[in-house]
């Protein structure tokens, strides 16, 4: 077979969802796996297995990409180095010219169709070979998250396992409702090191969430090294609630965070936030408060008593080299400039620092990010507004929304992840009420706040703060299951939002956590299945 051959599979594949299939022949061995092919998160547009035979893994097996296209070499690097690890198969990689026989998982930046757009993928399953297919680099990588998923969980196992590894076969048509699919870290409240942040990373990837969104400075901490203003790290990050030794990240490992996240085809999106939740930072600089007294340094949870000195002309110089530093480590378009919670800060003054500050990101060349609080500075039309309140109606949004503003929906009592399960729940808080997993699923992020529609959201995002959270564990505890939640709202079509069928695709996750060691809250709203 070649990959010329794998092309003429999908109209195979076609034919028999059209009623044409003949007589598939599956190899021996294979029978019915154990893992469905409807249990991918989030549900995919079009599903169609193709009941009866499976494809199955084998010591044999040889991944392939086209010549001349390293992104989908290191895709197919990747997906290798997996099922390397689990399988114990030597599954090497080849560039294959269209002529070349292959029986194996071609990995192809062609043949998608135009409806996969820039991050979806077509997957095509028989008994020969498998084919992900997609027009850009985004599309190909999800496209491997999918079939991980349709993999047996063992696939995910550090050490060799002994199979089968078989898939079950069909069809999938992909790609997001929205393009921006979030979640987000607040690393200043406790610090996280760069390890944690990888693995957050290589978990929200499997979900096909695009962007991490770090929150980079606040009260208790600043986190990331500026070469023009030292003392934000050494001094300003030096601790953190409840008085840790905090830490920060050198711009190298910023940097080596930013690379990390690409090959998962995940944006960084740095935050600053300003003018309030700036203790850490007027701890300092004693010159960058307006009474040039440096404040102590602050480890405990309250929130809205601090703001950068907005009459001082100081304060913009600290802002443009600040936010330009963050600029040049930062590949992405956006950078998060905060701006909630300024409740020290007059209605005046936040216009006129929220405003000053938008200029400053536009002239370091980045759009703007700030928390939905910005509407009232007001918004430049290209900011992008992060809704975090508890209502579904918010009228200053609604008519920045009317207005042109995109809108990030992360409603505090819907997305949180730093939000209790239930009252029994010992991490987290709960000021915004209780978020089980139905909670979390059970919105539409494109009509659930009334004047904003579906064409002015850009996405979801989840945020997890850590007023309470302090290591890898507990990110993963408040994470999963509802981060998955928010990833399938994100990127499934609406039409696909059923909490029966999300139940049982949930649920088949929990396997594939425990082998992937992930520390997940047994919800009782989910029907794991047994053993997970
Ligand atoms: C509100 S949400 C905050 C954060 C807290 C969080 C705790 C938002 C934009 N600000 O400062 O960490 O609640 O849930």
């Amino acid at each position: 077979m070649t990959i010329g051959g794998v092309r003429l599979l999908t109209t195979t594949v076609i034919l028999a969802l059209t009623g044409g299939w003949g007589a598939p022949t599956a190899p021996a061995a294979a029978q019915a796996s154990s893992v469905s092919f409807t249990s991918v998160v989030p549900a995919p547009v079009v599903t169609a297995p193709a009941s009866g035979f499976t494809h199955q893994i084998t010591a044999t097996t040889t991944i392939y990409t086209e010549p001349g296209s390293p992104a989908a070499a290191q895709i197919a690097g990747q997906l290798a180095a997996l099922l390397r690890r689990s399988t114990g198969y030597t599954l090497p990689v080849v560039e294959a010219p269209s002529t070349t026989p292959t029986d194996g998982i071609a990995l192809l930046l062609s043949g998608a169709p135009p409806a996969a757009g820039s991050e979806g993928y077509q997957l095509d399953v028989s008994a020969a070979s498998i084919a992900v297919r997609a027009n850009q680099p985004a599309g190909l990588f999800a496209g491997v998250q999918t079939l991980r998923q349709l993999l047996p969980p063992a696939a995910e196992s550090a050490t060799a396992q002994p199979g089968p590894w078989e898939i079950a076969a069909g069809h999938i048509l992909d790609y997001p409702r929205f393009s921006h699919r979030g979640a987000m870290l607040d690393v200043a409240r406790h610090f996280l090191p760069v390890p944690v942040v990888e693995r957050y990373i290589d978990e929200i990837a499997l979900y096909k969430v695009n962007r991490l969104h770090l929150h980079l400075s606040d009260d208790q901490g600043w986190r990331i090294a500026v070469n023009s203003w030292p003392n934000l790290a050494v001094y300003g990050g030096s601790t953190q609630v409840g008085g840790g030794t905090g830490g920060y990240y050198t711009q190298d490992e910023y940097r080596q965070i930013v690379a990390y996240a690409a090959a998962r085809y995940v944006m960084i999106i740095p935050e600053i936030d300003m003018p309030g939740h700036t203790n850490a930072a007027l701890a300092s600089y004693a010159d960058l408060n307006c009474d040039g007294v440096a404040p102590k340094l602050y480890t405990g949870t309250r929130v809205g008593f601090s703001s950068l000195c907005v009459s001082k002309e100081l304060t913009y110089t600290f802002l443009d080299q600040v936010l330009g530093e963050i600029a040049g480590l930062t590949p992405g378009a956006y950078l998060h400039i905060g701006g909630d919670e300024a409740s020290s800060t007059t209605a005046t003054d936040y216009s006129t620092f929220m405003n000053r500050a938008q200029q400053i990101v536009a002239a370091h060349g980045k759009t703007v990010v700030g928390w939905h609080d910005v509407v009232h500075a007001p918004a430049l039309p290209s900011t992008v507004a992060q809704y975090w309140g508890t209502t579904t109606a918010d009228a200053a949004v609604a008519t920045a929304a009317q207005n042109g503003t995109k809108i990030i929906m992360s409603p505090a009592n819907r997305a949180y992840l730093d939000m209790k399960y239930n009252s029994r729940t010992k991490l987290g808080q709960r000021w915004a009420g209780f978020i089980d997993v139905q909670d979390a699923y059970g919105w539409d992020p494109g009509a659930y706040l009334s004047g904003v529609g579906e064409t002015s959201v850009l996405g979801v995002e989840a945020p997890l703060w850590t007023e309470t959270i302090q290591s890898l564990a507990d990110v993963e505890y408040m994470a999963f299951p509802r981060l998955p939640a928010i990833a399938e709202l994100g990127w499934s079509p609406a039409s696909t939002h059923d909490w029966t069928s999300f139940n049982q695709r949930l649920g088949a996750q929990g396997p594939r956590w425990r082998v992937m060691g992930i520390n997940y809250y047994h919800s009782t709203q989910v029907s794991w299945p047994t053993g997970a």
